[in-house]
């Protein structure tokens, strides 16, 4: 009871000193929030070149809305970093873990960054500390592979020597608008008492709700609905727009009609569905579901779907190819305005094109030739006219772009349903009737 009430004490008058492992999109602006609002705070990461960039004050996730932030709590000191992870959990009160857990090519979890975390905070002996992990995980992962990991290697016991949270991470890159302040946040502790430090934490920084829920493994797979719901939703839309293409119908249109239907939402079709969250989170559910004998064929499916449309996309730019003709791909990041290729559909899309032997350039705003070339592509070294343009990546800048390679013979092949009017020869949309 002794160290619950001073760590809550440390937590309320923020003297509690805070370690977050795992400094990307959702470490750092995470790490920037809490020093801003007063703690001392210490960004882990393995990473030597992301350690030297913060603590040069050197902000590497410019798309984030945290710049001006940043900067003030680095000259501050109240933002430091290290990748001396086990040393740096010994100097902490409170530990969020924000790792990468992603799948393999086999498209299962893959938690071997989340482990090695768990281990690095073992091996530092949290006693009398709050333990959060705020990465996406299956259901029962934090409590039984993060907690037993640190049990295993301090020798503490969970719930009695340390406190246990989960708290998934809601972090949109490129989105300025959903922060970290003012994004309702899912709050769990292993017990009555590791619920109430993880509420008084957040409190401190959440202007918005925090949604308590009853157990780790709620809040683990509130986590996998949120996103389970997008992919399976993105996937209809992208399953109609095939529909709509067939029947010369408008998908666009058609959605924009059932907008005004108060229960439904908007999702968009595209040449895919990308990121390190929607097409990959899914899997922590479907995997942790087989190991039961649970099928759960909708889910599935709608990732099949999903991944199924840089070959649709495809199908259709092979109707207006013919070889000689000038070809570039615009775009290679998996959504618009963040520079990320992770899961990619216009990766994907691009090396199909190499298996056809299809000559094409690449052209991302984003990339610079050097890392265009890096990933295998021919860089568009000066934006001219193209007899084909796949639009791979809907990025703001074609609007621009879209005058220096388009001309009126021009055929647009486009993934993101980026051109709501007619431009070039002909638009071959994503279910859209653009004659
Ligand atoms: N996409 C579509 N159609 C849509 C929406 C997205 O094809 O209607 C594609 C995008 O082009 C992209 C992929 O899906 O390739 C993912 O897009 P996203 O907007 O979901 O962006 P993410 O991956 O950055 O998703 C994040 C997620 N945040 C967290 O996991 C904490 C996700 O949960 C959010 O729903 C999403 O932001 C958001 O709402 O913007």
């Amino acid at each position: 009871m002794k160290a619950f009430n001073q760590l809550l004490e440390k937590i309320k008058n923020k003297k509690a000193k805070i370690g977050i492992i795992g400094q990307g999109y959702v470490g750092l602006p995470l790490a920037v929030c809490f020093a801003k609002h007063g703690f001392q705070v210490t960004g882990l990461d393995i990473d030597e070149k992301k350690v030297r960039a913060i603590n040069r004050g050197e902000n590497y996730l410019p798309k984030m809305g945290i710049d001006s932030d940043f900067k003030k709590v680095v000259k501050k000191g109240f933002l430091r970093a290290s990748s001396n992870i086990v040393a740096g959990c010994r100097k902490q009160d409170v530990i969020i873990i924000c790792v990468p857990t992603p799948v393999n090519e086999r498209r299962q979890p893959d938690i071997s960054l989340l482990k090695k975390a768990a281990a690095s905070i073992g091996e530092a002996r949290p006693l009398g500390k709050l333990i959060i992990n705020e990465s996406t995980v299956a259901p029962l992962t934090t409590v039984s592979i993060v907690g037993s990991l640190i049990e295993k290697k301090s020798g503490l016991k969970v719930g009695l020597d340390f406190f246990l949270g989960c708290s998934p991470e809601r972090v949109n890159p490129g989105d300025l608008t959903h922060r970290v302040e003012n994004t309702p946040k899912i709050v769990a502790g292993l017990g009555k008492k590791d619920l109430s430090l993880v509420e008084s934490l957040y409190r401190t920084i959440i202007k918005a709700e925090l949604v308590k829920v009853s157990n780790l493994a709620t809040a683990e797979t509130v986590k996998l609905l949120e996103n389970s719901f997008r992919a399976v939703n993105i996937a209809l839309i992208n399953e109609l727009a095939e529909f709509c293409q067939e029947f010369n119908l408008d998908v666009l249109e058609i959605i924009e009609a059932a907008k005004t239907k108060w229960s439904f939402q908007a999702h968009y079709p595209g040449i895919g569905v990308g990121g390190h969250c929607i097409p990959v989170d899914p899997y922590y559910l479907l995997d942790l579901a087989a190991r039961r004998g649970i099928k759960m064929t909708t889910l599935k499916e709608a990732l099949a779907q999903n991944e199924s449309m840089p070959k649709f996309i495809l199908k259709n730019f092979l109707k207006f190819y013919q070889p000689g003709k000038s070809v570039l791909v615009y775009g290679l990041t998996y959504k618009a305005g963040v520079k990320d290729v992770r899961e990619s559909p216009a990766m994907e899309f691009c090396h199909l094109l190499k298996t056809k032997r299809i000559k094409f350039e690449v052209y991302d705003p984003f990339y610079t030739h050097r890392e265009i070339r890096n990933f295998g592509f021919t860089p568009c070294r000066r934006l001219k006219q193209f007899d084909l343009v796949a639009v791979a990546t809907g990025h703001y800048q074609l609007v621009k772009d879209s005058q220096k390679i388009i001309d009126k013979d021009t055929i647009i092949i486009d993934g993101r349903n980026f051109f709501l009017k007619k431009v070039g020869k002909k638009i071959i949309g994503v279910g859209r009737k653009m004659d």
